[in-house]
């Protein structure tokens, strides 16, 4: 059985492909990070929070990574985990750097030293063009950061690369461009959209304050994007892969195509607030993936249309549930029972921990145990 470990697990992308590599027979572990308020709602939503085992750790502390490694012994290890929100990275650009630059190259650390034969898939993003003046964009596109949380993916990029080279380790990026669901994180613009949509429609809400409305990106749905990360982990050279649908739409385009959606006209409820906009913008965003789909037999299967409507109408069937007494999903009792978690604890012999969860061959390199496996609930 091959072993998988998804950083980020708890994200959007993270819960989708922990799916599809349950589906295709892999024992699946998860970091997720301590918060005062667990969110583990979209593994619930999935169905899949029982079926996977997850981790504590974080991208900043490279105990818990290595911990994570060993305990999980991986065959493949995918890095979701980010400071991924664009806008925030502006304002706190040190720790994006952290976790999204040196985040990555902690990993590649602990390959290096630890197992060389590890897989190492490194979630890197269509950001990277920024500024490019060509558009459709390629893997050969320059690459012009125009963001902290860029310039701080560009570096992962690079290491990516570079131990690739250096080290004969089998590393690959995904450039991903924006790929959306409904499991989107709230805060992005495509989710605010169907967020406000389904609520304007239910009388919940009068308006809808967005910012640059000509902002254009290549809009695809996570659910295809994840198949692309699995796929060029298993080609039989590491390589870097562009994954875009190859269409391009402004925010107002895919503001006016949700309102359709409900029957209702985008600009009685739509305004523009230069507050909302970026210090510094990436105006136009379009993927060319020939090379996924002439290498790989990749093609992204849902398009724009197909997305905005499956998102508005996820957001109407939840605000509507809410209207009716429902919590969020959101609202998940924390720890629900039954979850499989590994936390940290002094006392128990890590080596029979690893081999009882089948990490045998690392677990043989540690003395003292600093993990025990627990099963809540
Ligand atoms: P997301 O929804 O924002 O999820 C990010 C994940 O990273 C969450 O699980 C988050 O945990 C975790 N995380 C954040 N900081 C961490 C830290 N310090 N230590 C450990 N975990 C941490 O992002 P996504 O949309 O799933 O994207 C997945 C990856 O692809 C990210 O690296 C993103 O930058 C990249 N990417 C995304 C897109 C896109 O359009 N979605 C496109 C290109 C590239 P919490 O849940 O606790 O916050
Ligand atoms: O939804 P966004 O915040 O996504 P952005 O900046 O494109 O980043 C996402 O995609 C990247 C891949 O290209 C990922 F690497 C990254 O992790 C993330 O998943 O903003 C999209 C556009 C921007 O131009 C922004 O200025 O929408 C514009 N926008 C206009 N009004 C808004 C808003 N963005 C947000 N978040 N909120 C607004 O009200």
């Amino acid at each position: 059985m091959k072993r998988a470990l998804i950083t980020g697990i708890t994200g959007q992308d993270g819960p989708y492909l922990a799916r599809l590599l349950l589906s295709k027979g892999y024992k699946v572990y998860g970091t997720y990070r301590r918060t005062s308020s667990p969110n583990f709602w979209r593994l619930q939503h999935l169905g899949i929070l029982k079926k996977i085992t997850l981790i504590p750790a974080d991208l900043s502390d490279m105990s818990s990574l290595l911990e994570a490694v060993t305990v999980s012994n991986p065959d493949e290890i995918y890095n979701l985990a980010a400071q991924s929100f664009v806008g925030a990275s502006f304002d706190q650009p040190l720790h994006t750097t952290e976790i999204d630059a040196s985040g990555a190259t902690r990993f590649l650390e602990i390959i290096r030293h630890l197992n060389k034969n590890i897989k190492f898939y490194q979630a890197s993003t269509s950001e990277l063009f920024g500024g490019a003046k060509e558009c459709p964009q390629d893997e050969r596109t320059p690459m012009m950061p125009n963001s902290p949380y860029a310039a701080a993916k560009l570096h992962a990029y690079h290491m990516t690369k570079i131990y690739r080279h250096s080290y004969g380790i089998f590393t690959c990026n995904g450039i991903l461009f924006n790929h959306e669901s409904p499991l989107r994180g709230l805060e992005f613009v495509t989710r605010k959209i169907t967020n406000s949509v389904a609520k304007i429609k239910l009388g919940l809400q009068k308006e809808l304050v967005l910012g640059n409305l000509d902002a254009k990106r290549d809009w695809g749905y996570a659910g295809d994007f994840v198949k692309m990360m699995w796929m060029m982990m298993q080609h039989d050279k590491p390589d870097d892969f562009v994954i875009a649908t190859g269409e391009t739409y402004s925010v107002g385009e895919f503001a006016e195509e949700a309102f359709k959606v409900v029957g209702l006209d985008w600009k009685k409820y739509v305004k523009s607030d230069q507050k909302l906009h970026r210090p510094m913008e990436v105006h136009q965003l379009c993927g060319d993936a020939r090379k996924a789909r002439d290498v790989l037999g990749w093609e992204a299967e849902i398009k724009f249309k197909e997305l905005v409507k499956m998102m508005v109408e996820s957001d109407l069937r939840l605000w509507k549930k809410f209207t009716s007494g429902e919590n969020f999903p959101w609202d998940a009792p924390s720890f629900p029972h039954g979850m499989d978690v590994i936390a940290r604890n002094v006392t128990r012999d890590a080596k029979r921990e690893a081999a009882a969860i089948g990490g045998k061959k690392l677990a043989g390199k540690k003395k003292k145990s600093t993990w025990k496996k627990l099963l809540k609930g």
